[in-house]
């Protein structure tokens, strides 16, 4: 049996692996390192607590005595790294934090997986290293790195010091990147779930700036999915971009939410626009496609139906989130609308 420590298997993309990995397959064993920091929800989880294949650790991946002893414990096959502070707008907030558990929280696991040996590294990243692109064009692996929030600069440092230990010292490293995910289980920060649960509470929903900013939607599953074969067959020393060719304007998004629960469109409310807010993502997965045989599943129609049906069957899920620490954040960003 192979083992695997996938770091940050409470989050959002992190649980929907974990799930998605041992319910379809008997031959992996899973060892979770996650802080469990405001995104990290164990509730996630419930479904595969007692299995047999799953460990969780409540850790830090930058406490280096921690991994070393997991590292020795499980002599680990895998690492997948999807441990991160995850949102652009905290980032913007403070990035202290980001740079700890985004650049020196994956050294810590690059210099373990160097001493013990391991068969392959994943490291899990995102398109918006490649900074911002004009009304055309595509992302590919080849584009330069361009990074522009506090967020993204820190992954793409975290993505350059894995290829550095490829490049330096033969590590099996593999880096993805994807697109804007969507699915259950994804924190109310971001976009998607923001939009739903404040439509549902008759709450305002803003949008930054003109709304006209295009992102790029991947169900997470096939995220999932593609983490899976890069795995497997990933090349060392390799980019691989994961998206699904959905590109959307934020407001259309919006829109799409207010229409599928029947809400109305005053409910949109346009605030001031995120500093430095990147204009449009847009990924070519042609690389992933034509040498890894992977190609996304879910159509976008279907997907975001899903998910709104997901968020109104678990209003207990997120009616616990949106207390406390959340009022506090969403105070700081939105103020009291
Ligand atoms: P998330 O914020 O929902 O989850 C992050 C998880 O990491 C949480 O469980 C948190 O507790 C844990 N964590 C954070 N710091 C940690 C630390 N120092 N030690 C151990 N655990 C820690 O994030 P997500 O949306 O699931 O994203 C997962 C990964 O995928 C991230 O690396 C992110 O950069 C990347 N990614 C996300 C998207 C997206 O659309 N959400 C797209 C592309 C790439
Ligand atoms: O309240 C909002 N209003 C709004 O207009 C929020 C939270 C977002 N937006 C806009 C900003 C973006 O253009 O919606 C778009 C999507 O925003 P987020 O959900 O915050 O995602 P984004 O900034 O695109 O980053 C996401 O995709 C890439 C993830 O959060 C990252 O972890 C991932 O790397």
């Amino acid at each position: 049996m192979k083992k695997i420590l996938v770091t940050g298997g409470a989050g959002f993309i992190g649980s929907n692996f974990v799930n998605y990995i041992l319910t379809n397959r008997d031959d992996l064993f899973l060892v979770n390192l996650d802080k469990l920091t405001y995104a990290g929800n164990l509730e996630n989880l419930k479904e595969v607590e007692n299995h047999k294949n799953y460990s969780f650790i409540k850790g830090d991946i930058t406490n280096n005595e921690l991994v070393d002893y997991l590292f020795k414990k499980y002599s680990f096959n895998y690492v997948i790294n999807f441990a991160a502070e995850s949102h652009v707008d905290r980032s913007i907030l403070g990035s202290e934090v980001f740079f700890r558990s985004n650049v020196v929280g994956t050294n810590v696991l690059l210099e373990a997986s160097r001493r013990y040996g391991i068969e392959k590294f994943v490291q899990i990243s995102t398109d918006e290293v490649y900074g911002s692109l004009g009304p055309t064009g595509l992302f590919t692996e080849t584009t330069p790195v361009s990074p522009n929030s506090p967020y993204s600069s820190s992954k793409a440092a975290s993505d350059l010091m894995a290829l550095s230990f490829f490049h330096t010292f033969g590590l099996p490293v593999v880096i993805t990147r994807c697109s804007n995910n969507y699915g259950p289980f994804q924190f109310p920060e971001k976009l998607i779930p923001l939009m739903i649960i404040n439509s549902l509470n008759g709450k305002k929903l803003p949008v930054y700036g003109d709304g006209l900013n295009v992102r790029d939607w991947v169900y997470v599953i096939d995220h999932n999915r593609a983490v899976e074969i890069v795995l497997e067959q990933g090349k060392a020393g390799e980019v691989y971009n994961i998206g699904a060719s959905r590109e959307m304007k934020n407001i259309n998004i919006v829109k799409l939410i207010l229409s599928k629960l029947t809400k109305p469109e005053g409910l949109i409310e346009y605030v001031k626009d995120r500093p430095g807010h990147d204009r449009r993502y847009a990924i070519d997965s042609s690389k992933i496609q034509n040498e890894l045989g992977w190609k996304p599943e879910f159509d976008f129609e279907n997907a975001i139906n899903e998910t709104i049906e997901w968020y109104l069957k678990n209003k207990n899920w997120w009616q616990g989130i949106i207390t406390g620490e959340y009022q506090k954040y969403y105070k700081t960003l939105y103020g009291d609308r």
